[in-house]
Order: C-alpha cells, then sequence, then structure tokens
C-alpha cells in the first residue's frame, strides 16, 4: 500500500504541481494540507446492466457514493484522487483552469497516478457552470472514467431544481479493440466531400473515397455502439426524477460520450439556455438543442401545472438512436419510451452557435497572435492529425506569450465533424466561415467539415496546454498538439 501524502498548502511553492505518490519520491517531512479536509474521489469500477447484459465499467466516486464533484465558486479546489483500478490512471478536471502541474493530462502535465497510489489537488476556482471531469489516460473514458463537475456561482434561482443529465455511448467491444477495428477498416461509410461551397483544399487525395454521391451527408459516428447512457442507463430503464408540477427546473447536460453528438429535445417543454460550457449566453428559447461532445447546456424548463411525465431525451446525430431521462411531476403514468426516434436526425450545425453571445466576452483587442490550425487527417490506418501532424511526443509545442490575445483559426479539411478542446482556458468563438460576431465564451467548439471556426482567448495562465479532438478515437490517433509559455 502507497502511503498517501497531502503536500499542497495553497501558495506554496509546490502549490502549481500535483504530488503524485507512488511516482515520485515524497519529502521525508509533509507538510498537511491547510485548512479542509480534501474532497476525495476514488477511480474504481462498477458494474451496471446494459441491454440486460452486465458490464463492468469505471466509476469516479466519492466515499458516500456521490458521482463527481459538487462545489461553489470562490472554494478552492482541494481534492484527492486515490486509484483504485489496476492500471495507471489521471483526471483531467474539463473547462477548469488550473494549474498547468495540475490539468490532468499524462506526459503533458504530469505522470499519470499509480495503481493504488493518489494525487492531491489544491487551486482556487474562478468561476462557476457545469462542467465535468473524465480520465486522459488512455481509452478510459470511454469505459466511463467520467464524472459530473458542477460549481455553483449564484446564478441558480432559489426554486429551481437542478437535474444533472450526463450522457454517454457504450461498447460491449473493449476500447481497445474498437480503436484496432478502426485503424483495420480504414475507410467510413459516407467519405464524401464536404456539404457547402467554400470547403477549400481538402485533404481527400490519401482518403478512401466512397462510391456513392459527393453531395452525401458529413461522415458521422465511425463506432456503431451498443447503447446510449443518460446518467448510466437506457430508455428501457431511465432515471426518472420526481420534479414539482409547475415547477422550475434547470438542466445541466453534459455529453461524456467517447464519440457521439447529440440533439437535445425537450418534447413539449420550451427550454431557455442560459449556458454553454459554463458560462452564460444571452438566453435562447427552444425545444431542440445540439450537443457535440464534451459541451455542456445548461437549459432552464418551465414544467406545466398538474401531473406528467416529461421525457428529456438526446437523439444521436444521423440516425434513431436516443437515449434520455423523465421528469416526472406529481404522480403520473410514465410510459416507455422508445429507444429508437421514427426518423434519423440531421447532423449537427453551426446554426445554434451563430445565434450564441456571451453574457461577458473578452475584452475587444486585435490579435497578438494567430495560428492556422487545418484538421487533417488519412482514413487509410485511421491518422487524425493537425495541419498534417499526428502528436507524438516530439511534435514542437506551439508557442504563446503571456498577456497575448492568441486566435485560432480552426480549419475542417476532413469529412467528419471535430469538437476542438482547449485545455486551461476558456475562449470566446469570434468567426464562423468569415463572419465575425461576438459569440459564446466556451471550451469546445465544433468545427463541421469543410468549415472554418476562430476562437479567441488571453493567454493567462502560463504553462503547457493540450488542444485536440475530444473525439475519443481521433485524439488517441493523434488529433492533438500544445501550447505553451511556461
Ligand atoms: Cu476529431
Amino acid at each position: 500500500m502507497l502511503s498517501r501524502r497531502a503536500l499542497l498548502a495553497q501558495g506554496a511553492a509546490l502549490a502549481a504541481s500535483p504530488i503524485v505518490a507512488g511516482a515520485q519520491t515524497p519529502p521525508a517531512e509533509a507538510p498537511v494540507v491547510g485548512g479542509a479536509q480534501p474532497t476525495i474521489l476514488k477511480l474504481g469500477r462498477r458494474d451496471i446492466e446494459v441491454n440486460g447484459k452486465t458490464a463492468s465499467v469505471y466509476a469516479i466516486r466519492q466515499p458516500d457514493g456521490a458521482f463527481g464533484l459538487v462545489t461553489e465558486v470562490g472554494k478552492p479546489f482541494r481534492v484527492r484522487v486515490e486509484n483504485g483500478i489496476d492500471e495507471p490512471s489521471l483526471i483531467h478536471w474539463h473547462g477548469l483552469t488550473p494549474p498547468w502541474r495540475q490539468d490532468g493530462v499524462p506526459g503533458i502535465s504530469g505522470p499519470p497516478i499509480p495503481a493504488g497510489g493518489s494525487a492531491d489537488y489544491d487551486f482556487p476556482l474562478r468561476f462557476g457552470g457545469t462542467f465535468w471531469m473524465h480520465s486522459h489516460q488512455g481509452l478510459q473514458e470511454q469505459l466511463l472514467m467520467a464524472a459530473p463537475l458542477i460549481i455553483h456561482d449564484g446564478r441558480g434561482r432559489p426554486e429551481e431544481q437542478e437535474v444533472v443529465v450526463m450522457l454517454a455511448d457504450f461498447s460491449f467491444t473493449p476500447p481497445e479493440q474498437i480503436f484496432e477495428n478502426l485503424k483495420k477498416s480504414g475507410s467510413m461509410a459516407g467519405m464524401a466531400k464536404p456539404p457547402g461551397s467554400g470547403g477549400g483544399k481538402m485533404m481527400m487525395s490519401s482518403m478512401k473515397m466512397s462510391k456513392g454521391d459527393a453531395a452525401a451527408a458529413p461522415d458521422l459516428n465511425d463506432v456503431k455502439y451498443d447503447a446510449f447512457l443518460a446518467n448510466f442507463r437506457t430508455l428501457a430503464d431511465p432515471e426518472t426524477v420526481k420534479v414539482e408540477p409547475g415547477g422550475r427546473v434547470l438542466l445541466r447536460l453534459i455529453n461524456s460520450s467517447a464519440m457521439s453528438a447529440y440533439h437535445i429535445d425537450l418534447g413539449e417543454l420550451d427550454g431557455e439556455l442560459i449556458a454553454v460550457d459554463g458560462f452564460a449566453v444571452a438566453p435562447i428559447q427552444g425545444r431542440s438543442f445540439p450537443i457535440a461532445v464534451a459541451q455542456r447546456l445548461d437549459i432552464r424548463v418551465s414544467l406545466p401545472s398538474g401531473s406528467g411525465a416529461y421525457p428529456v431525451l438526446a437523439q444521436l446525430e444521423g440516425e434513431r438512436n436516443r437515449t434520455g431521462i423523465v421528469l416526472a411531476a406529481g404522480n403520473g403514468p410514465v410510459a416507455r419510451i422508445a429507444d429508437q426516434a421514427e426518423a434519423p436526425s440531421p447532423a449537427l450545425t453551426l446554426d445554434l452557435e451563430r445565434r450564441l453571445s456571451a453574457v461577458e466576452p473578452l475584452k475587444p483587442h486585435k490579435a497578438d497572435r494567430i495560428y492556422t490550425i487545418n484538421l487533417t487527417g488519412e482514413m487509410a490506418g485511421y491518422v487524425w492529425s493537425l495541419n498534417n501532424v499526428a502528436w507524438n511526443k516530439d511534435v514542437p509545442p506551439l508557442p504563446l506569450a503571456t498577456g497575448e490575445r492568441v486566435e485560432l483559426v480552426m480549419m475542417n479539411q476532413t469529412p467528419m465533424p471535430h469538437p476542438m478542446h482547449l485545455h486551461g482556458h476558456e475562449f470566446q468563438v469570434v468567426e464562423i466561415d468569415g463572419a465575425r460576431f461576438s459569440g459564446a465564451v466556451r471550451d469546445t467548439a465544433l468545427v463541421p467539415p469543410g468549415q472554418r471556426v476562430v476562437v479567441a482567448f488571453d493567454a493567462n495562465n502560463p504553462g503547457w496546454w493540450a488542444f485536440h479532438c475530444h473525439l475519443l478515437y481521433h485524439l488517441d490517433a493523434g488529433m492533438f498538439t500544445t501550447f505553451r509559455y511556461v
């Protein structure tokens, strides 16, 4: 049994780095964490039932069984991760802006936590909202090594009931086998030119073209999943949340899927989108909202008076598959909901993104530095890359300097959509296909095939930071790079 040591005191010289017991030699005399005890998050295994079969998956839980963490802005993020699985792991705090050594990316921010070891984290929380945590080690995220991370900040209304919905894709095939199959097949179902006229130079020559029509839809869903989960359950046995008739609910939707994007379908409920990726937007009314991989949506709904059951569904883009939960007001019956919609949904678009407007945008400033990042790939062998470079440890980081306003011009030259995530910083969407606007502040931006999305951020958190496609197998295949200013 490895000793667990609490070495971090806020403001101490070591505070920028989590201490990984077992992976480093701790000093003999270790100071004790100042103030409150850390919240323990234990990485373990558990069984869930999917399609009538038992599956062993991962879990991130507190000792009382709670998944993930609910905390408050202003409190320090003081957490001890205990690795109770039989392989190394490391947890990334998706959307937070910790010191870079606490960001949870193996090989970049630090070593993984060995089996049986632990790591301590302690940093201030700059903002509240809906975030999540997930393993950045190997393919563990596919086995549900993920959990909600909710930070209250007074934006919620006292009479409002919060309902967290975490979406996931699930396969009985082991993740390593899924990845091998992708590399072997080396082709995609709907391989075709991206939609729209402004696709620019396409990196199609090395890709296997489809036999079909050139105007086909973008290529979606190259992994065929066995199930789609909402809070670990399918629609055969969905989570049913008791709510007050006539009450108000804040839905905190988290797409923790490895590869799957959805259309959130509120059915007969009117929704008001108030935040994306934790950051407030000018409210948008609607009953259907897109959510790409790793993104979050905060949606307010008001329930009708009287008893009733109101499904909150998530339908896979391009397909009929769906999952979801049920809001049950009063004592009305809850009818079984089919896990297939009547018709396939369209691919996600940027129609909503263009309408989003941050409540607190970046201060106007011209870019001090602009990087063009081409999203590239070769389907033969399932190689995904940025600027035609598949990540490896010898790829030099892209330099930044503290205080700069940085813009990333992301051009998708592939037929697949890519949800692009920057670590350690929030960014603002400032341009889509040549049209400048003051869009949402967020941490994950979808770039559909052939499209161009520009995001801006302030280099205000020095360190070495990952930037990557959040589709798990694209990330693992090399659609990843880093920024560095230390
Ligand atoms: Cu991708």
